[in-house]
């Protein structure tokens, strides 16, 4: 019996240092100490020994098993040891590798243009408006000076929805609500961003859509200058410090008197004859302004007997076209990466 205790101690021994995972582990367990287990068979036969070696047999069986199940709990610590350190291992990462690059997209050259132009015009205390793209034929023309029989209308031929309704041509119908809704006489800062519809050719300098700055100051005792001094001081914002701008007389029928007024070139400064920009003249023309005529403050409950105002309109792809030497319209439209993401 004790020779037998013995080598089941000794082949235990082996199983268990032989196991190489903790399943394998828990069989050998199974096997040995287990209700069918081979000690557990061991101790049955104990039945048949006599009174005096029982207690002798019973103590070594008893130590057997404390030291098999010590060579297991052992096994067992050492087998988890080994576990962590494999998935410790296999789950390690290198901070040191490079990251991967996130691709991230960006606001529209048109969108950063018309923020800068808002920007520029909040700073000096402007608000800005919007009205609807589709109008009624009496703000974006019979509010704006330009009556039915109205020479001027065919300067811009327009998308009309019926005879009333058309898409708007210009963002000054913004202007004469903003005036409409106010009691008579409230001083204006404005400006009317927004999308604005003309039936004309696609091509490199015209879109039948296209956006839209205008601007609106009325206020007592407004005049020319401070027209001029606005639209200088805007140029010199957003093309930069060594910007002039230039005004020739011209004509609107919501403006009297009116001006186009040019800025310098900001790409060659008028010093290069083959410029790309301005083709050696030195100068581009980027507004349209002049006083608010009488009769425009008139039709929306302004007195021109008390107050005065100027207003001015420009294009936000031509000025962001300036600004970037860009020579085809059709690129804000077209959506080619390769284009917007120079911006
Ligand atoms: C321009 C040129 C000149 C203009 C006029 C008005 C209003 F509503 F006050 F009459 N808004 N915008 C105006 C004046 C627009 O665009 C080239």
């Amino acid at each position: 019996m004790e020779r037998q205790i013995q080598q089941l101690r000794e082949s235990a021994a082996k199983l268990i240092g032989a196991a190489t995972d903790l399943k394998e582990l828990d069989n050998v367990r199974v096997k040995i100490l287990g209700k069918k287990g081979e000690l557990t068979g061991l101790l049955r036969g104990m039945s048949q020994l006599s009174a005096e070696e029982r207690p002798k047999i019973g103590k070594i069986v008893n130590e057997a098993r404390a030291q098999i199940e010590q060579l297991i709990a052992d096994k067992n610590s050492e087998l988890k040891a080994q576990d962590l350190q494999n998935k410790l291992a296999s789950e390690k990462i290198d901070v040191t590798l490079p990251g991967r690059k996130i691709h991230c997209g960006h606001l529209h050259p048109l969108t950063l243009t018309l923020n800068r132009v808002k920007e520029i015009f909040i700073n000096m205390g402007y608000s800005v408006e919007e009205g609807p793209e589709v109008e009624t034929d009496y703000f974006n023309f019979e509010a704006l000076n330009l009556p039915k029989d109205h020479p001027a209308r065919e300067m811009q031929d327009s998308f009309y929805i019926t005879e009333e309704i058309l898409l708007r041509t210009q963002t000054s119908p913004v202007q004469a609500r903003t005036m409409q809704k106010n009691p008579p006489n409230t001083p204006i800062r404005m400006i009317a961003p927004g999308r604005v519809y003309r039936r004309d050719d696609y091509d490199a300098s015209h879109a039948p859509m296209f956006t839209q700055v205008e601007g609106l100051v009325v206020d007592k005792g407004i005049t020319f200058a401070d027209l001029k001094g606005t639209l200088d001081f805007f140029c010199k914002q957003f093309f930069g410090e060594n910007a002039q701008i230039r005004m020739r007389p011209s004509f609107f029928p919501f403006t009297e008197p009116s001006t186009e007024v040019d800025v310098s070139c900001p790409i060659c400064h008028g010093k290069s004859a083959d410029c790309k920009v301005c083709h050696g003249s030195g100068w581009l023309e980027i507004l349209g302004a002049g006083e608010v005529h009488p009769d425009v403050l008139k039709m929306s409950g302004y007195n021109p007997e008390i107050v005065s105002g100027f207003a001015f309109g420009m294009g936000v792809e031509r000025i962001c076209m300036i600004k970037y030497a860009i020579d085809d319209l059709r690129m804000f439209f077209e959506n080619d990466v390769r284009f917007l993401s120079q911006f």
